[in-house]
């Protein structure tokens, strides 16, 4: 039996761009409009194949609430990979210069992917072209969580990136 493949990803992002939906999708949990806040951060495991490899995927999303702690060192532990999600609203791409820096300082040079998020909504055209014109240098995704539009695209990325 092959062996599995464990793949720990950090998901970040302002309040409200999608992360916990990002997660339930994946997991197969139903999406719904309503906003449910994360206290702190959220832990999830996806167990799935990519190219007939068994992967464990273990999550850890840090809640993007300004009045919780923010990134922590415990948090970056084990961690090999980043999703950077941002959706349709321009202050969503504030921070992500500073704080892809910050993990690029902490954690080396892991694989990184931005993820717009309500590609359904038509703002995310120009949320991508300011996102290239940072020169970030990473792969861009658009995706829908409510419409599962590209889900499962970053996580082939990464998967492709570290195997
Ligand atoms: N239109 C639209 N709304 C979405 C999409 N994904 C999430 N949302 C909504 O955005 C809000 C915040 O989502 P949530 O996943 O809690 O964001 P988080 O704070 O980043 O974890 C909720 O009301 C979701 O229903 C999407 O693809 N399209
Ligand atoms: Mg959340």
């Amino acid at each position: 039996m092959s062996e599995i493949k464990q793949i720990k990803v950090l998901l970040l992002g302002n309040t409200q761009v999608g992360k916990t939906s990002y997660l339930n999708r994946l997991l197969n949990i139903k999406f719904t409009d309503k906003y449910i806040p994360t206290m702190g951060f959220n832990i999830n495991i996806l167990k799935c194949k990519i190219n007939e490899n068994k992967i464990k995927f273990d999550f850890v999303e840090i809640s993007g609430n300004p009045d919780y702690i923010g990134i922590k060192d415990g948090h970056l532990i084990g961690v090999n990979s980043v999703i950077y999600i941002v959706d349709n609203n321009i202050s969503s791409i504030k921070n992500i210069k500073t704080e892809l820096e910050e993990i690029r300082n902490k954690c080396g040079n892991i694989p990184i992917v931005i993820v717009v998020n309500k590609c359904e909504m038509p703002e995310t055209s120009n949320i991508c072209e300011k996102i290239a014109e940072l020169n970030l240098d990473l792969p861009i995704i658009k995706c829908s969580c409510k419409n599962k539009i590209n889900i499962k695209v970053p996580l082939n990325l990464i998967y492709e990136k570290i195997y």
